[in-house]
C-alpha cells in the first residue's frame, strides 16, 4: 500500500518537529515547504539521515514549489510571520492572511482532496480564509488550537493531583486566546469530575480556578520564557494527533476550530469544539450540554472570534 504523503507548509520550528514525529510514528512521507531559499532542503535532508537510526522508512523532500503538493493527502499549515517588534496586531492579522491566501491557491490547485489542518495565528481566522480561499468543503478544513489547550489543562491537573497524564482528561472550548474556555464540569481524574473532586475536598475550586488561568496564558507563559518564538513541541504533537486520527480513521473525539451551522447557537464562524476526526475529516460536531456560566465564558469567546474576522473583513475592504 503506498504511504501517505503529508505536506507541511512553512518549515519553521513547528514545521520541522511536525516532520520529525511524522518520520517516528511513521505515519508517510513528508514534503517540507518553506520560501527560504534552501532550509526546507537541509531539513529534510538532516531528518531523513535520522531514518536508518529510528528505523522508518520514508521520502522526505524539501520545497519551495508548490507544485510538489501535487496529491497531499493532509496539508498542515504553520506558514507565517510572529509578531515583531514594531508591528501592530493588524499587520500580523494580514500578512498572514495574504500567506494562508497564497497557500489555499494552492492546496485547491495541487490537492484539493486533501485533510488541511491550519496552526497559523491568529488561529480561528486564519483557518476561516483558508476554507474561504480554497473552496475545499468545510469538513475537511479545521484548526489547531483546542487538543494544545486540553493537552496543557491535563498536565497541569496531572501535576495537581500527581497522577499520570495518561489518567486526566481535559475539555477547552472556543476561540484561541485568552477567552477560551476550559470546562471544569467535564474534565476528570481518573474518571472522576473536577467537580467532585472539590466538593470531596481534594483539591480546592482556588487551585483549580489558577490551574485554568494558566491554562488561557499558556502560550504566552512559553513565550516569555523562549523570548524569540512560541511554543513548538506540544503545538506539533496536537497537530499529528488530528492528521492521525485521520489517516487512521481513529475517530478520535478532539477539540479542534471547526465550522459551525448552528451548533451552540453559533453559526458560519470557525470556533473550537469537540468533534470527531475520522477518515472524511470532520465526521461530526459534538453537542455537550453547557450550563449557564459555560454558555456565557463561550459566547464571550466567540464574540472574540467573531470581532477579529469582522476586523479582517474592514481591513481587507480598505486595501
Ligand atoms: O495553537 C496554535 N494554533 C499555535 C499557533 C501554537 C503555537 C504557535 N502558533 C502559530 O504557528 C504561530 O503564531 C505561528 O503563526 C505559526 C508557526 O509557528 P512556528 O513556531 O513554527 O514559527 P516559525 O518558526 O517562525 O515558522 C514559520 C515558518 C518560517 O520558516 C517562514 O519562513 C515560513 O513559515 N513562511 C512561509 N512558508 C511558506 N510559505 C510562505 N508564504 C511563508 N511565509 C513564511
Amino acid at each position: 500500500m503506498a504511504r501517505a504523503k503529508i505536506a507541511l507548509i512553512g518549515g519553521g520550528n513547528i514545521g520541522g518537529t511536525l516532520a520529525h514525529l511524522i518520520g517516528l510514528k511513521r505515519l508517510g512521507d513528508v514534503v517540507l515547504f518553506d520560501v527560504v531559499e534552501g532550509m526546507p532542503q537541509g531539513k529534510s535532508l538532516d531528518l531523513i539521515q535520522s531514518s536508518p537510526i529510528e528505523g522508518f522508512d520514508a521520502c522526505f523532500t524539501g520545497s519551495s514549489n508548490y507544485a510538489d503538493l501535487k496529491g497531499s493527502d493532509v496539508v498542515i499549515v504553520t506558514a507565517g510571520l510572529a509578531r515583531k517588534p514594531g508591528m501592530s496586531r493588524d499587520d500580523l492579522l494580514l500578512t498572514n492572511a495574504s500567506i494562508i491566501k497564497q497557500v489555499a491557491q494552492n492546496i485547491r490547485k495541487y490537492c484539493a482532496e486533501a485533510f488541511v489542518i491550519v496552526v497559523t495565528n491568529p488561529l480561528d481566522t486564519m483557518v476561516w480564509v483558508m476554507q474561504e480561499e480554497s473552496g475545499l468543503p468545510a469538513h475537511r478544513v479545521v484548526g489547531m488550537a483546542g487538543v494544545l489547550d486540553s493537552a496543557r489543562f491535563r498536565y497541569f491537573l496531572s501535576e495537581e493531583f500527581r497522577v499520570s497524564v495518561e489518567d486526566v482528561f481535559a475539555m477547552v472550548m472556543g476561540g484561541h486566546g485568552d477567552t477560551m474556555v476550559p470546562l471544569i464540569r467535564y474534565s476528570t481524574v481518573g474518571g472522576i469530575p473536577l467537580t467532585e473532586l472539590i466538593e470531596s475536598g481534594q483539591t480546592t475550586r482556588e487551585k483549580i480556578e489558577a490551574i485554568v488561568e494558566r491554562t488561557r496564558k499558556g502560550g504566552g507563559e512559553i513565550v516569555s520564557l523562549l523570548k524569540t518564538g512560541s511554543a513548538f513541541y506540544a503545538p506539533a504533537s496536537s497537530a499529528i494527533s488530528m492528521a492521525e486520527s485521520y489517516l487512521l480513521n481513529k475517530r478520535r473525539i478532539l477539540s479542534c476550530a471547526a465550522w459551525l451551522t448552528g451548533q451552540y447557537g453559533v453559526k458560519d464562524l470557525y470556533v473550537g469544539v469537540p468533534v470527531v476526526i475520522g477518515e472524511k475529516g470532520v465526521e461530526k460536531i459534538i453537542e455537550v450540554r453547557l450550563n449557564q456560566e459555560e454558555q456565557k465564558m463561550f459566547d464571550v469567546s466567540v464574540l472574540a472570534v467573531k470581532s477579529l474576522v469582522s476586523q479582517f473583513r474592514d481591513l481587507q475592504s480598505r486595501e
